[in-house]
C-alpha cells in the first residue's frame, strides 16, 4: 500500500463513487446511509470549517450541565437534582455570531456566548450541553443521538454510580469508537470518592472503554463541584479545538465507518480472449453462419453447374431456386458483378432464415450465460448477478440484431471468370457436334430428294485412318461436353468450399462485432464497475 494517507477530500469522492457505480448492486439503505454521509459532510464542510464543536453527552445527572458551568467558569447552564434537567441543546460561543450558521445547521436554538476563552486555543470552540443519551423523554434522545453523528468531537460524562451502565456502553459509547482520535472520557464527581476509589473506578472505567473499542481514548477524572481536574479538562478541549485535523477525523471516521459495512464486491477474474471467441463461435452456429456458409456454397455450384455444365442438360437445375435466395440473401447482379448486395436498406432487407429454433436458442442462451458466469466468478452474490445480468439483458434483441448483421455481411457469392470461357467452349462444342450430326444426315438424305450428294471426307494416315470427319465431330463435341464439364465440377467443388470457409469467416467476423457490442461490452463495464468500487471503497476504508 502506499504511504500517503487518503485525504478526507479523497475518501469523500470515493464514496460518492461508490454510490454511483454501486447503485443496485449494494444494498439500496446503505446507499442511502452513504448518500446521506456526503450531503452531512459537504454540509459540515461548507460552514465555519475553522470552528470546532465539541458535545458534552452522558447519563442523565453524571453532572454534563455542571460540568459546562465549571468549564465556562459561569452558571451557563441549568443544572438540577430534578431528573432529567437539560431538554434542549445548549452552544457555548466564544466568537460572536461566527458560529451562527453552523449552530443553525446543527439546530441548536439556545445559544450563549463569553468572552474569556476556557483555554488560549479555544477561541473557536463551540461547547454544546446536551440532554441526556439515555433518557426517559424521547425528545431528550433524539437530540442527543442526532448531535451526536454531527458534531466534531465527543466528550463521554460518567458518574461513579453508573459508569459501568450497559446500556450507555453497548449503545451509544462503543457505536462511536471509530472517533476514538476525537473522543474524551471524563469521569465526574469524583469528590464523592476517596483517592484511592478515584484510582480504582478510573482503571476499571478504562478496561470498559477498551472494550468498547476505544483503547486509546483519555479519561479524565474531573469534580465539576470542587473543579479538580477541570484545568486539564480545559486544556484537553484546547488540544481538540487547536488541531484542524480534528474535523476531518471525525468525517473520516464516519466514512471509514460506512465503508467497512459495505462488502466486498471481490475481485474480478481476468476475462479470458477464448472465452470471447468460444461464445462468438457457439452464438455464431446458434445464429446460423454455418447454414449461411453452406448455402454460398451450393449457390456457387448451382450457378457454376449452369454456366459451365452440358448446355444441353444444365437448364434443369435453373428450375431449382438458389440456396440463398431461399435464406433471403439474394445473389444480385450489378453491372458484370454477381454479389449479395451491401448496404441494402436493413429494415425491408431481412434475411428469411427460419427464427431460432428452439435448441438453437437454447444454445445461444447457454453460450451468452457461461460467458457471464466466468467472468462473474470471484464476485460477491450481488455483482454476480449484475454481470449476469447484464448478459442476459442482451438475449432478448440478440437473435434480431445477428439476423441483421448476417443480412449485412458481403458475402463472396460472385460468379467465377472461367464460367464464360467453359460456356463459350460448351456451346462451341455443342455447334461443332450438331453441324458433325447435320452433315452426316445431309449426305444421307439428300440424294434421295435428288440433290448433289454431300462429300464424306475420312481420315487418311495416323490411328484416327478411315474415321469420317463429321462422326469425329460428333464424338469430339460430346467427349469436350463431359470432361469439360467434369473438370468444371471439380474446380467449382474446390472454389465452393473455399467460398464457404471464408463466408464463414465473414459471417463470424459480424457476428463478433454484435456480440462485442450486446454482450461482451455490458459485461466488461460491469467488471469495470466491480474494479471501480472495490478500488474507491479500499480507499474510503483506508
Ligand atoms: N458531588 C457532585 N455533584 C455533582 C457534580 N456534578 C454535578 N453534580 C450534581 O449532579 C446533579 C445533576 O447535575 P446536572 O449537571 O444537572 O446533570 P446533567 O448530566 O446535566 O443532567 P441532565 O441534564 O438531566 O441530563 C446536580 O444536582 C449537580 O449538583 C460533581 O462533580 N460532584
Ligand atoms: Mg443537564
Amino acid at each position: 500500500m502506499s504511504a500517503a494517507k487518503p485525504t478526507l477530500d479523497d475518501r469523500i469522492a470515493a464514496v460518492r463513487a461508490v454510490t454511483e457505480a454501486g447503485a443496485g448492486r449494494i444494498p439500496s439503505a446503505l446507499v442511502v446511509e452513504a448518500q446521506a454521509l456526503l450531503t452531512q459532510a459537504e454540509a459540515r464542510r461548507a460552514r465555519s470549517p475553522e470552528h470546532t464543536v465539541v458535545g458534552v453527552f452522558g447519563a442523565t445527572g453524571s453532572g454534563k450541565s455542571s460540568l459546562v458551568n465549571a468549564l465556562v467558569g459561569d452558571e451557563v447552564a441549568r443544572a438540577h437534582v430534578r431528573r432529567p434537567t437539560t431538554s434542549q441543546a445548549l452552544a457555548v460561543t466564544w466568537d460572536g455570531s461566527g458560529a451562527a450558521e453552523l449552530l443553525d445547521w446543527l439546530d441548536v436554538r439556545e445559544r450563549v456566548e463569553r468572552t474569556q476563552p476556557i483555554d488560549k486555543r479555544a477561541s473557536k470552540l463551540v461547547l454544546v450541553d446536551l440532554p441526556d443519551v439515555d433518557s426517559v423523554e424521547a425528545g431528550n434522545r433524539a437530540i442527543a443521538e442526532r448531535l451526536a453523528t454531527q458534531v466534531d468531537a465527543l466528550i463521554w460524562v460518567v458518574d461513579p454510580q453508573k459508569y459501568a451502565d450497559d446500556v450507555l456502553h453497548a449503545q451509544f459509547i462503543a457505536p462511536h469508537a471509530r472517533h476514538a482520535a476525537v473522543t474524551l472520557v471524563v469521569l465526574n464527581q469524583i469528590d464523592l470518592l476517596t483517592p484511592a476509589d478515584g484510582k480504582a473506578v478510573v482503571k476499571s472505567l478504562q478496561s470498559i472503554i477498551e472494550r468498547d473499542g476505544l483503547p486509546r481514548a483519555r479519561i479524565l477524572p474531573v469534580s465539576a463541584r470542587t473543579l479538580e481536574g477541570i484545568d486539564a479538562l480545559r486544556s484537553a478541549i484546547g488540544d481538540l479545538a487547536a488541531s484542524r485535523a480534528v474535523r476531518d477525523a471525525r468525517l473520516t471516521a464516519d466514512v471509514q465507518t460506512l465503508a467497512a459495512r459495505i462488502d466486498d464486491p471481490g475481485v474480478p477474474s481476468r476475462l479470458d480472449g477464448k472465452a470471447a471467441v468460444r461464445l462468438r463461435n457457439n452464438v455464431g452456429i446458434a445464429a446460423g453462419t454455418d447454414v449461411v456458409a453452406a448455402a454460398v456454397a451450393s449457390s456457387y455450384r448451382k450457378r457454376a453447374g449452369q454456366a459451365t455444365g452440358w448446355p444441353l442438360v444444365s437448364w434443369i437445375s435453373r428450375l431449382r431456386a438458389d440456396p440463398l435466395t431461399r435464406l433471403g440473401l439474394k445473389p444480385v447482379r450489378r453491372g458484370r458483378d454477381r454479389g449479395i448486395d451491401r448496404g441494402i436498406d436493413p429494415d425491408v432487407h431481412r434475411t428469411s432464415m427460419p427464427l431460432l429454433s428452439a435448441g438453437a436458442q437454447a444454445r445461444m442462451s447457454l453460450a451468452v450465460r457461461t460467458f457471464a458466469d466466468d467472468a462473474g466468478a470471484g464476485l460477491a452474490a450481488p455483482w454476480r448477478l449484475a454481470v449476469r445480468t447484464a448478459a442476459e439483458h442482451a438475449l432478448d434483441a440478440l437473435p434480431a440484431n445477428l439476423d441483421l448483421a448476417i443480412a449485412r455481411t458481403s458475402l463472396p457469392a460472385r460468379g467465377s471468370w472461367w464460367w464464360v470461357l467453359v460456356g463459350i467452349v460448351q456451346w462451341v462444342a455443342i455447334v461443332a457436334g450438331l453441324g458433325g450430326a447435320l452433315w452426316l444426315l445431309g449426305a444421307a438424305l439428300l440424294p434421295s430428294f435428288g440433290m448433289p450428294a454431300l462429300s464424306i471426307p475420312r481420315i487418311e494416315t495416323g490411328p484416327l485412318e478411315g474415321w469420317a470427319v463429321p462422326t469425329l465431330l460428333i464424338i469430339a463435341a460430346v467427349l469436350v461436353g463431359v470432361l469439360l464439364g467434369l473438370l468444371a465440377g471439380a474446380l467449382s467443388a474446390l472454389t465452393a468450399a473455399g467460398r464457404r470457409r471464408r463466408t464463414r469467416t465473414r459471417l463470424l467476423a459480424s457476428v463478433d462485432e454484435v456480440v462485442q457490442r450486446d454482450v461482451v461490452g455490458p459485461v466488461v463495464a460491469e467488471l469495470d464497475r466491480v474494479r471501480a468500487v472495490a478500488a474507491a471503497l479500499a480507499v474510503a476504508r483506508r
